[in-house]
């Protein structure tokens, strides 16, 4: 097995330490810094984006895997930029005003990074002001919503006219999600994009980043 297949088979088991000492490895070996990142780490990561979508694996076993993925990624971020490897999109995401519910949000934050995207996470509780302004200081492709509550969905519509009254609309795509959001309320506010899992929701945020390249 090769070191990059050895990289993504751990980082699949959650064994963070053995990924870092491979991951050590591979850059003690000249392994082409980007080959370690897209075949080993990231490969790794969407194998478990894929089987969490289609329920084979849980909550815990996506944080033990995110996990495994920082520590690798931790030891090529600084070899990343002197390639000059870029990401491949920036977003930004939060949960909405009025709720701390941030596991969800977490779990589509550690999927939108394995999909190589450079991700400022504004925390929970975050006022649709926060959102677009973040959008138009980090210049993001993209801002990701995330509810709990029936009480603070309506958040979201507030961040797409926050948006659309920034003049930023057409540049920025809305994405949402979060258990009581469907589809019929993403046509309803204008968002651009609902999805009911974290893997669709990076599978979606890395479609519309690679669209707006
Ligand atoms: Co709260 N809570 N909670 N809670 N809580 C729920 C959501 C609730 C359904 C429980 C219930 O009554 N059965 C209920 C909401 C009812 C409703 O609105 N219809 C509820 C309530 C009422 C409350 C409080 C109001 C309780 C109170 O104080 N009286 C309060 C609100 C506080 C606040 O936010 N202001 C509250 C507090 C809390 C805790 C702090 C105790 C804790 C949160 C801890 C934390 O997040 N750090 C908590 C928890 C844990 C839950 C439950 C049990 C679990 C939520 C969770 O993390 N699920 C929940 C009941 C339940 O769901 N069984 C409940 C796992 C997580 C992985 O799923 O977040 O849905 P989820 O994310 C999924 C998808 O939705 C999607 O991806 C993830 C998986 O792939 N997704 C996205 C999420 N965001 C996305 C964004 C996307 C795309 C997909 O694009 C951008």
């Amino acid at each position: 097995m090769s070191i990059l297949n050895e990289i993504s088979e751990n980082l699949q088991k959650g064994k963070a330490k053995i990924v870092k000492q491979l991951v050590q490895q591979a850059i003690d070996e000249k392994v082409p810094v980007d080959e370690i990142l897209n075949q080993g780490l990231l490969d790794g990561m969407s194998v478990i984006g894929e089987k969490f979508k289609n329920n084979e694996v849980f909550v815990p076993e996506v944080l033990v895997a995110a996990r495994a993925m920082n520590a690798g990624v931790e030891l090529i971020k600084p070899l990343l930029a002197a390639a000059g490897v870029k990401a491949t999109g920036r977003v930004c995401i939060g949960t909405v005003r009025g709720d701390l519910h941030d596991i969800g949000k977490n779990l589509v934050k550690m999927m939108l990074e394995g999909k190589g995207l450079e991700v400022i996470d504004l925390g929970t509780d975050v006022s649709p002001d926060t959102f677009v302004q973040t959008a138009i200081d980090q210049n993001c492709q993209i801002i990701c919503c995330s509810a709990l509550l029936t009480t603070t969905m309506s958040e979201m519509e507030n961040v797409v006219k926050k948006a659309t009254e920034a003049g930023i609309r057409d540049k920025v795509k809305i994405m949402i999600g979060g258990a009581p959001v469907t589809q019929a309320f993403c046509d309803q506010i204008g968002a651009d994009c609902y999805t009911p899992d974290a893997a669709s929701a990076a599978d979606a945020a890395a479609e519309f980043c690679k669209a707006m390249a």
